[in-house]
């Protein structure tokens, strides 16, 4: 399996985020990812590759230009650490960093690239983006997330087939959400937490399923608390349903391992091994697959954690 992964995202490095009331350190930090690589980097099956470049129209499909261009000039200026920004964001979680444009724009290339190869013929292909991307929409950055890899991906596949998108990260995708809403071109299914309770706070409930031309193909299940495989596999099934009804070309998995039981922010029961067996589910499917890396902050487990699910796929 190739993992499409570029070491610039080590320029972003958050220092804090406002929780609560709170100062707490950052979980999205560039460890994350470099556990993943080195836990893939020594097993047979695996090749890691760097990002091709690709022009701004693939990331302007998806984000307003001027949003673009606000966040590329806003972190020129940060000197170090980090500040947040005046506009177009969601929370006290996203902070802008000296690298956070540049590594936005590689991590959405990883994505890209991923797409490009699949179309090229390679069955599944790893996106090891980082920052992750689900929670970005058009014009705003939130939930650690700038540019949304996953949409960007999907948009350029959607050019060549129809596309479904399978969101498993334990937070519901707003971004990616707001962005298809009103198409059926591309359709979007989740499972996650309740927003009543957990981030984003706003969307991702049962009633909103679409608009428009896009009126049935977003699907959002609510996964309770503390769910362990069992639980999380029923409701997968009926999630994996949605998607073969759909009948689509190309599948894109926003892969989030903040549903991991040791988890700081997440809050189901899943254990290593359990991700071996979701894998395997999904991967009977059996449609051409970019997988991109979303959420996950229990960093001692992270590597076995992404080896445990790919290792399924890398048998593909
Ligand atoms: C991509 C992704 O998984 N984004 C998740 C964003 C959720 N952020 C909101 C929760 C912040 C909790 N931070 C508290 C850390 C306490 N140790
Ligand atoms: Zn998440």
């Amino acid at each position: 399996m190739l993992v499409v992964y570029s070491d610039i995202h080590e320029t972003h490095a958050p220092v804090y985020e406002l929780y609560e009331g709170n100062v707490v350190q950052h979980v999205e930090v560039p460890d994350r990812v470099e556990t993943i690589r080195s836990a893939l980097k020594d097993l047979p099956n695996f090749e890691i590759v760097e990002p091709r470049s690709f022009s701004d129209s693939e990331l302007l499909s998806i984000h307003e230009n001027r949003y673009k261009n606000y966040l590329r000039a806003q972190t020129k200026s940060v000197r170090s650490g980090q500040r947040f920004a005046s506009l177009y964001i969601q929370d006290s979680y996203t902070p802008l960093t000296k690298g956070a444009y540049k590594a936005a724009r590689s991590a959405a290339e990883c994505a890209l690239t991923a797409a490009q190869l699949v179309l090229e013929g390679s069955t599944v292909v790893y996106a090891l983006s980082r920052p992750p991307g689900h929670h970005a929409e058009t014009e705003s950055m939130g939930g650690y997330c700038y540019f949304n890899n996953a949409a960007i991906a999907s948009e350029y596949l959607s050019k060549k087939g129809k596309v479904a998108i399978l969101d498993i990260d334990f937070h519901h995708g707003n971004g990616t959400q707001q962005i298809f809403y009103d198409r059926r071109d591309v359709l979007y299914v989740s499972l996650h937490a309740d927003p009543t309770t957990s981030f984003p706070y706003k969307t991702g409930f049962s009633g909103e399923v679409g608009v428009g031309a896009g009126e049935g193909y977003t699907h959002n299940f609510i996964v309770p608390n503390d769910s362990t495989l069992l639980g999380y596999q029923e409701i997968l099934t009926k999630a994996l349903d949605k998607i073969r009804q759909y009948n689509p070309a190309y599948l894109v998995l926003s892969l989030g391992f903040d549903t991991y039981h040791r988890d700081p922010i997440g809050g189901f029961s899943l254990q290593t091994s359990d991700f071996a067996r979701i894998s395997r589910q999904i991967n009977e499917l059996e449609i051409p697959t970019v997988i991109v890396q979303e959420g996950g902050y229990f960093i001692p487990d992270l590597g076995s954690n992404a080896a445990a699910f790919l290792s399924e796929y890398a048998r593909r």
